[in-house]
């Protein structure tokens, strides 16, 4: 019997629509859902390959234990029973701290898992709590948090109305956008140009988004704060700012002040960007109808990554472009996350309430930064973590110093990871426990609504039916956290999966009522479950649309310009902008940094045999003159050493890099033995996280600091 599927892709922040043919159960056919409004029939090599995750023979379906002689399948009762034992005798004898959580990306692309991980996680009552947020986009958070009051308050560049666009670290050619869900982005990209508007993007690396810009500047890795600074600069020196009401007058002038010191000419010597050029720039984005600046990983995990973020928005704000039709603006999403009186409101943030054990890094909304883990686990001492509980992560190929984490992991003495793979990190568990995959759950995107472009919303069922005794996430987590308490108050555990009546549906079905679209909500509509049931191309509710002071949560209703906290770090931002002064590169120094590739996902999609075809992607790009100088040539194996680790990778000449950087992508290194994953393995790559430092750090926020890592390369021993 033939049959269409539609749903949403849920690998990557963009929100595909996805078409899918079905003949007598299997998929025939898979496109783009060209009555998607939001996509509008847009689709990247991944979504396809959704197939594939779903058939993968490597794929693990029932609960696995680690034994003396090898992994064992177990049930799931025996294994969520033994767990909840465990780690209650962890936490009884050693405090609630010695156990930690890793939530990983994917977390954020399901929503059941989000919910009730989240409950889960509230009841393990731990201060060691990580994920990949303090790996990426925490600066974003933490500076929504500081200066509108609420950390989800991410303003998001409204591309299809803008004029101006400058984009500093972020290729949504690859990613295909990010804090920007923008499916279908180079269309958009282009419709700025045909509209006679125009897009800049500031990057060491002339990557696939620069080689399509109007213009595309070459910037020294690690130095974006000082070019933000110096386009402050111009802007006060001519004037070219414009009032706010919502903003203090001693926050600009203090503002005016600091930029003072970063005169274009200082700044473009540090920067490689010409003094005219950064001029030039803060002209044309001052006078532009309409303009944007957006910073994305490559701003944000740097060394200033919460400075960079803070002036990305004071620029957007003292230009006029802050909450405007063409600017930055804000979402309004039918499951409301940020709104007051929303059932569904999350937490607005905190910041530094708490700091970790060891280095004592700030906290950021009950979460410390994932830098610290391995140390935690490796220091002995009071409040030392003992047991470790991820999900949906791969922290060993992800997180800086990788090579330390592996170490420091194979030391625990329990581990728990939620995961379909046996990869890098979930080889050191002594519980797999396997959730479904996309397929075969239902899927509600409540992360990445609240950064999209467009407000749109968009339910869709299981396209399969799970194999009996296959379990969701959130059906994990549910059980979970009851066996737990039960375990905790001593009472016996259940010989079945616990189930309750709380699913993640019937949770976002009340959101959806009382919300902004909800007929119980301030406007009386129609939103809810039911009505996104019968819709299977999604629901759109129309541009970003204007939405201060009424949506900032301050508790003063003004924007917060200068966070006074924040002016503790410019000392640190001083002193090293004379480090910068006195650095040359000298030719056995280089300055690394990462990139992505349309056809990988972080770490896990490399299992995938249609997305690892073409070209070797692992390499460590490199400039041809600088190629020249060490005597290397295409694709020779070469040595890439920094202060903590060394690995061996081919080269890729090419004039894409600036000279004196150098790329290599994150995600491989699938090499390290004692997984089961055939492809990803037959593609190992190395892992660039081998080279960088947990140590190197924003210390203002504690998110990681990957970009412009120092390494040196040298060919191999004759
Ligand atoms: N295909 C694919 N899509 C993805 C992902 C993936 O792995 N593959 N990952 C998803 C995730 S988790 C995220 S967070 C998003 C990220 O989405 P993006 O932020 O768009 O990420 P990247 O493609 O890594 O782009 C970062 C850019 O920053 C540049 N860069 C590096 N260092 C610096 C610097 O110091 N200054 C400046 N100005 N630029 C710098 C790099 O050269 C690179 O071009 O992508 C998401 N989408
Ligand atoms: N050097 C360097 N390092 C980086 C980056 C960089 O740009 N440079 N980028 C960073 C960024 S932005 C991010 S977000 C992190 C990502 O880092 P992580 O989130 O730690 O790692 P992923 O590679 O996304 O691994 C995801 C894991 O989740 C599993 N998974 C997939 N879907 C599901 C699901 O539905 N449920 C469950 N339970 N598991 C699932 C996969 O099998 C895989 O094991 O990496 C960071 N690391
Ligand atoms: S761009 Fe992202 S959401 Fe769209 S099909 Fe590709 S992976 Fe899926
Ligand atoms: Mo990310």
């Amino acid at each position: 019997m033939d049959q269409i599927h539609y749903r949403s892709c849920s690998l990557c922040e963009a929100m595909c629509g996805l078409q899918i043919e079905l003949k007598d159960g299997s998929i025939q056919g898979f496109k783009g859902d060209p009555e998607d409004q939001f996509s509008r029939g847009h689709i990247c090599p991944k979504g396809p390959e959704l197939k594939s995750l779903y058939q993968d023979p490597d794929r693990i379906k029932f609960p696995q234990k680690r034994t003396k002689t090898g992994w064992e399948t177990v049930s799931w009762v025996d294994a969520l029973s033994d767990i909840a034992t465990q780690l209650v005798k962890i936490q009884t004898t050693y405090g609630n701290d010695s156990v930690a959580i890793y939530n990983g990306n994917p977390t954020v692309h399901n929503y059941g898992s989000m919910l009730l991980g989240q409950r889960f996680a509230s009841r393990l009552k731990t201060k060691n709590n990580f994920s990949a947020t303090s790996v990426d986009q925490l600066p974003h958070q933490l500076l929504s948090y500081l200066m509108f009051g609420h950390q989800l308050l991410v303003p998001i560049p409204d591309i299809d109305h803008t004029d101006f666009f400058l984009i500093l670290g972020g290729n949504p050619f690859a990613s295909n956008g990010s804090l920007m869900s923008v499916p279908d982005v180079k269309k958009r990209l282009k419709a700025i140009q045909d509209r006679g508007g125009k897009y800049v993007v500031v990057d060491p690396r002339k990557s696939e988004t620069a080689t399509h810009a109007d213009e595309h500047l070459f910037i020294k890795p690690g130095t974006d704060a000082y070019f933000l600074l110096a386009i402050l600069h111009v802007l006060f020196e001519k004037q070219l700012t414009k009032p706010n009401d919502l903003v203090r007058k001693e926050d600009l002038q203090t503002i005016q002040t600091v930029t003072k010191d970063y005169s274009p000419v200082r700044v473009s010597k540090i920067t490689g960007v010409p003094k005219e050029t950064i001029e030039r720039i803060a002209f044309e984005f001052a006078n532009a109808p309409s303009a944007v600046c957006y910073g994305r990983v490559g701003v944000s995990t740097q060394e200033f990554g919460a400075v960079c973020q803070w002036l990305i928005n004071v620029i957007n704000i003292v230009t006029g472009n802050l909450d405007k039709k063409g600017g930055a603006m804000f979402t309004l999403p039918a499951v409301d996350l940020v709104g007051e009186g929303s059932v569904m409101r999350s937490s607005p943030g905190s910041f530094n309430t708490y700091q970790s054990r060891v280095r004592k890094l700030p906290e950021f909304s009950d979460e410390l930064p994932v830098a610290a883990l391995a140390e935690e686990i490796l220091t002995e001492g009071e409040g030392k973590i003992r047991a470790l509980f991820t999900s949906a992560g791969n922290p060993v190929l992800s997180t800086p110093n990788g090579t330390k984490l592996d170490k420091a992991l194979s030391s625990l003495d329990f581990m728990v990871s939620v995961d379909f793979y046996l990869n890098e990190t979930t080889k050191h568990a002594h519980y797999i426990l396997p959730p479904t995959s996309a397929l075969e759950h239902d899927h509600y995107d409540l992360i990445f609504n609240v950064f999209a472009v467009r407000n749109t919303a968009r339910y869709n069922q299981p396209l399969f039916t799970p194999e009996p005794g296959m379990l969701h996430d959130w059906e994990i987590f549910s059980d979970l956290t009851k066996r737990l308490e039960l375990t905790r108050a001593g009472k016996e555990l259940p010989k079945d999966i616990i189930k309750t009546k709380l699913t993640p549906a019937s949770i976002i079905d009340h959101a959806l009522k009382s919300g902004p679209y909800g007929n119980k909500g301030p406007h009386n509509k129609e939103m809810s479950l039911e009505l996104l049931k019968n819709s299977p191309h999604g629901v759109d509710l129309g541009p970003l649309t204007t939405s201060f002071p009424e949506r900032l949560y301050t508790e003063d209703k003004r924007i917060h310009l200068f966070p006074e906290i924040l002016k503790e770090d410019l000392p640190r931002l001083n002193g090293k902008f004379s480090e910068w002064e006195k650095f040359s590169s000298d030719k056995s120094h280089f300055l690394l940094i990462g990139r992505r590739h349309l056809r990988s996902n972080n770490s896990w999609m490399h299992n995938l045999p249609k997305l690892m075809t073409g070209k070797a992607r692992c390499t460590v790009m490199i400039h041809p003159s600088d190629a020249n100088h060490l005597g290397i040539i295409n694709e020779e194996e070469v040595i890439v050493e920094s202060s903590v680790g060394k690995i061996q990778i081919p080269v890729e000449i090419t004039e894409e890099l600036m000279q004196g950087v150098v790329s290599i992508p994150h995600g491989f290194g699938h090499n390290r033995g004692g997984t089961n994953q055939k492809v990803a393995t037959e593609f190992s790559g190395v892992s660039i996280n081998d080279l960088t430092d947990d140590q190197a750090i924003d210390e203002f926020s504690g998110n990681a600091a990957f970009s412009g890592i120092k390494v040196s390369i040298r060919k191999q021993p004759a």
